[in-house]
Formats: structure tokens, C-alpha cells, sequence
């Protein structure tokens, strides 16, 4: 039963700060991390709850990501190691900014009258806590820890300074009952990697340029330190990681994928003298990943690799592996394997025409990672990646068994076909079922790159970018704007979305849309034309129709 008392005092100690309120966006709560504890502290209320309804283990991450060290986040991550269930959002909005502890408990008590959620006889409630290398973090992880000890019985557990998809791959496993501490979770990458290094294909030879050196921007978080314990594990890569932590500058400062990506500029530490080097830029907490490379005259904007044409070069192995598969017969009898990527709105219009004209399904769907995940869950095999660099390939049961099974049919007479289902196996090991993760990602790009003996340069030529621009407009209030179809029409305001189309059809290869920002107070304005100066004029010129 729901012990008032037990909640009302430990409330007392994390009121809330007057005039504030906060949202759990797409991402989750996310302000300056000094009015954060009440909200953290609710949380942990609101993930224990979770995890009595779910009787399962359930995450409460800290963390603000790519934003600025002075900020703090925090999110929940469910049974399944994935989002917290879209139905209670509002619930957590709710919880987060209940005006007084009274009014707290009531809501409280409302909702676990409301959900049935089950006290008696059953198994208590269990947390795992994970946090960011924020120095806020620790803190706040203490306010968390409160929340969830404040319904009886429940267990909080710190397992301390990890990255975002660390925890959400700790939350899946404890929930499928297999090993589930961050040795485990090291251990599973390495060997997975080390399984697939095995299966290159003998004689593979190495095209020109290619440089077997990985230079790693950690973006001064908490990714860069833990890849560097994977690179010792693994031991066979040449993996250098710069802007590894603290010590070494501030928190995306100038540095991590997200500044790479959006500035299409090379981080700090890195310059002229690594021309030709492989690079790659990890975000605050370790979740998005894109490679870059820099260009011998140090004015010149960077190679940008990001995550679109990450997920082409995911979508072109794993389709060669399907058509060793597919040569045998046994493969149509399992009539159900299907590919399928996803994509948002912001994917570059030059990947979707690209993975289209491979024969792929590409499906589009609203921005934010609960979406993307959702749907790749359709399929046997869906690959999903927003540009930003966020995504990974999830795989369903029961192709995962079909594959074991298929693995273990040595007589069947194609090695070809034993060795694709072998790499689909590890692949499916190696890469973060739960949530996007750079540093499985990098170990998967790293093989893939070496299975298919292509430079950076080979793997950025698979197409050319449309040239693009991002803009953002502040306005009196981002929810008047409403759209459709994934976020590329506008519904409201009335008439806008034809003042779009008439703009953008004056440019050859134009494309456009705008949106509400999920998690800042703007609208965002994306075009894309033939060329720089067309996607500009494009972008300001929709700018001033939204404004
Ligand atoms: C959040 C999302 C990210 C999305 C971004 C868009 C998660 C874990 N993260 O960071 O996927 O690209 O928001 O921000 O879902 P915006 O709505 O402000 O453009
Ligand atoms: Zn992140």
C-alpha cells in the first residue's frame, strides 16, 4: 500500500521552485540543472510506480545530453530498454509539477487507483539509476534515489557514471534475465566485434586511402572514457579519443557530434594536421554518433559523414547479407524477412533517393527517437537513423531464432549463407537493441568499413548530399503550427503550407518543411535545393512566411 506519510515528508524536502514549469519533451525534463531536483525527485516516484505496474526493472537516466553542462536532464526508460510509454507523459507532467506535497500524494493516489497498480503480493519495485558526468549529476541522482524510496519496498540501485544507451541496455537485460552489469555490457561488444572481425571475407584488400587510424571526439562527456576501456578490451583497433573528459575542456563545448553535425565544422583539438583521418564525434551522453573528416586547407568545411549515411552503410551490409541468405531456399520460407528503414522528415533527400533506388522500404516518421523506434519494430530488420546522428538496427524474435537455427545447418552446402546469418547474429549483438549508441555504432562501422575495404572517402561518395539549411523561428507560440504526415505538412495555421509549396516550387531539387521544436520554445524551418545559395533563400524565405 501507498505509504502517505513516507511520501509527504520527503516531498517537503524537494519543493518546487515558484513560477517554473516543466515538460517531459521528447527527450524527457530538461532545464538548468539548479531547478531540476524536485522534478528528478518525482521521477523517482513516478519509475518506481512504472516499475510496480510493468513489475518490471525500469531506468532513470540523468543526463542533458548535447546541451550545456549548466543543464540537466532526466528520463525514464522502460521495460523493454526503450522510452517511457508515450500514455503516461502526461502523468509525468502531472507528478512534475504538482504545486505542494498535498497535492502531490492526491495525484498519486488518484493514478494508482486509476492504473490498478498492485502493492500486495507482489514483486517489489526496482530502479537503476545512471548519470551523465555532469557535475550536477550526483546530486540529483540522490533526488532520484529519494523518489523511489519513497513507495515502500522499492529498490534503488546507482550504478553510476555511464552513458544514456548503458542503461537503457542494462534495463533490457535485467528484464530478459541475462547478465546485465557494464562488464557484461563491454563484454557483449567486444566479442560480437571480435566475431565479425573473423567473418571479413579473407583477401579482403584495402582501397586507396585507407587509413586505419580512428581519431574519436568524446566531446568532453562521459563516452569518451568508456570507449577508451572498450579499446582496451578489444585491442585490436588503432583508436585514438581526444576531448575525453573534463579535464580536458567543457562539456560540448565546442566539441561533440551535435555541434559537428549542425555547424559542419571540426571539433576543438582537431584540425589541418589529421587531413585524411578517420574521425568520429561522440555526444554528451554517448547516444548519437557521426564521422567527419577534415580537409588539408584549414578554411575549408569538413567531410561530414552524418547519420544518414551511417544508416546507408548499415542498410548496404545487412541487404548483402540478406542476399547470401536469400540465394538458399530456405529464406522464402521464411516469407517475413523484410527490411525496413526509417527515417525523419530532416533525412537528407539525396539518402531516401539513394536507398529507394536500392529496392529498400523507407518509411518517415515524426522526429524524436520514440518514433523511429516504434516503427523500426515492424519489421525483421529495421534500420533507423535521424540525421543528428541517433539510430540502430533492431531485429525481431523470431528472425533472431530463424537465424539460429539457419547458423547451425552447416550441411546445407552454402558457406556464404552460414556466414551472412552468422554476421546477422552478431550484428544483432553488437549493435544496441534498446537505443541508438555511438560506441556499438562505431564498432559497427568500424568492421563494416574493413569488411568492405572502403575509406571514409569510398563510404562518403555512396551519394552526394542535396545541399540543406536549418533555421530556427522564435514565435509567440510554437503549438500554433500543427502538421501531418511525419512532420512534412502543415495543417495550422490555414494556408501556410500552400504559401510553402509556392516557394518551394521556384527550385530545382526543393524540398521544405517546418515544425514545432520538441524541446526548445521555436519553429524550425528546413530546406533543401540544388544548391547552398537556393536552400538558403529557400529556408529565409519560409522563415518569413512562419513568423
Ligand atoms: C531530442 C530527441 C532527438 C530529436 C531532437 C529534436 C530523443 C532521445 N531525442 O533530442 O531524437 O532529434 O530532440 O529536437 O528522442 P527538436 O524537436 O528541438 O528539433
Ligand atoms: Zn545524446
Amino acid at each position: 500500500e501507498l505509504q502517505k506519510s513516507l511520501i509527504l515528508e520527503s516531498s517537503s524536502r524537494f519543493l518546487i521552485p515558484q513560477g517554473v514549469k516543466v515538460s517531459y519533451g521528447t527527450a524527457g525534463f530538461r532545464e538548468d540543472a539548479s531547478i531540476l531536483s524536485s522534478t528528478v525527485y518525482r521521477v523517482g516516484i513516478l519509475a518506481a510506480l512504472r516499475s510496480l505496474k510493468t513489475q518490471s526493472v525500469i531506468g532513470v537516466m540523468i543526463t542533458a545530453s548535447h546541451n550545456k553542462v549548466s543543464d540537466n536532464g532526466v528520463k525514464i526508460a522502460d521495460p523493454s530498454g526503450g522510452m517511457l510509454s508515450q500514455d503516461w507523459e502526461p502523468f509525468a507532467d502531472e507528478l512534475a509539477n504538482a504545486p505542494s506535497p498535498q497535492q502531490l500524494l492526491q495525484l498519486i493516489t488518484e493514478f494508482v487507483e486509476k492504473e490498478r497498480i498492485p502493492f500486495d503480493g507482489v514483486r517489489p519495485a526496482e530502479i537503476l539509476l545512471g548519470r551523465d558526468t555532469r557535475p550536477s549529476g550526483e546530486a540529483l541522482l540522490e533526488a532520484a534515489r529519494q523518489g523511489v524510496t519513497s513507495i515502500v519496498g522499492a529498490v534503488a540501485s546507482d550504478m553510476g557514471i555511464l552513458t544514456t544507451p548503458q542503461l537503457h541496455w542494462m534495463v533490457r537485460a535485467r528484464n530478459k534475465g541475462i547478465k546485465a552489469s557494464e562488464q557484461d555490457y563491454f563484454e557483449q561488444l567486444s566479442n560480437s566485434f571480435r566475431c565479425l572481425m573473423d567473418l571479413i571475407p579473407t583477401g579482403q584488400s584495402k582501397c586507396d586511402g585507407m587509413n586505419d587510424k580512428l581519431v574519436v571526439d568524446g566531446a568532453n562527456g562521459v563516452g569518451g572514457a568508456k570507449l577508451q576501456i572498450l579499446h582496451k578490451l578489444l585491442n585490436v583497433l588503432d583508436i585514438e579519443v581526444r576531448n575525453s573528459s573534463q579535464d580536458e575542456g567543457v562539456l560540448n563545448d565546442g566539441v561533440g557530434a551535435d555541434y559537428v553535425q549542425k555547424e559542419k565544422v571540426a571539433p576543438r583539438g582537431f584540425g589541418s594536421k589529421d587531413a585524411g583521418i578517420r574521425c568520429a564525434s561522440l555526444d554528451g551522453d554517448a547516444d548519437r554518433l557521426v564521422y567527419f573528416s577534415v580537409p588539408p586547407e584549414s578554411n575549408a568545411p569538413i567531410d561530414l559523414v552524418d547519420g544518414d549515411k551511417i544508416l546507408s552503410l548499415f542498410a548496404v551490409f545487412i541487404r548483402e547479407q540478406l542476399s547470401f541468405l536469400n540465394e538458399k531456399e530456405d529464406i522464402k520460407n521464411f516469407d517475413k524477412s523484410r527490411l525496413g528503414i526509417i527515417q525523419t522528415a530532416y533525412a537528407n533527400g539525396a539518402s531516401t533517393n539513394y536507398l529507394k533506388h536500392l529496392g529498400l522500404e523507407v518509411n518517415l516518421t515524426p522526429t524524436g527517437v520514440k518514433y523511429l523506434h516504434e516503427k523500426a519494430a515492424d519489421f525483421d530488420i529495421g534500420i533507423y537513423f535521424e540525421a543528428n546522428g541517433h539510430g540502430t538496427i533492431l531485429f525481431s524474435e523470431t528472425f533472431i531464432e530463424w537465424l539460429e537455427v539457419r547458423s547451425n545447418k552447416l550441411s546445407s552446402g552454402s558457406k556464404e549463407a552460414e556466414k551472412a546469418a552468422l554476421r546477422l547474429l552478431a550484428v544483432s549483438k553488437l549493435i544496441n537493441q534498446a537505443v541508438g549508441d555511438a560506441l556499438s555504432g562505431v564498432l559497427l562501422v568500424e568492421v563494416i568499413l574493413k569488411h568492405m575495404g572502403w575509406s571514409i572517402h569510398r563510404w562518403n561518395e555512396l551519394y552526394h548530399d542535396l545541399p540543406s539549411r536549418q533555421l530556427k523561428v522564435k514565435v509567440a507560440d510554437r503549438t500554433s503550427v500543427v502538421t501531418a504526415n511525419a512532420e512534412t505538412v502543415v495543417v495550422r495555421p490555414p494556408g501556410l503550407q500552400e504559401a510553402i509549396n509556392a516557394e518551394t516550387a521556384k527550385y530545382t531539387q526543393g524540398r521544405c518543411f517546418v515544425r514545432p521544436s520538441g524541446t526548445e520554445d521555436v519553429v524550425r524551418v528546413y530546406a533543401e535545393a540544388s544548391t547552398q545559395e537556393a536552400a538558403d533563400t529557400l529556408a529565409n524565405c519560409v522563415a518569413k512566411l512562419v513568423d
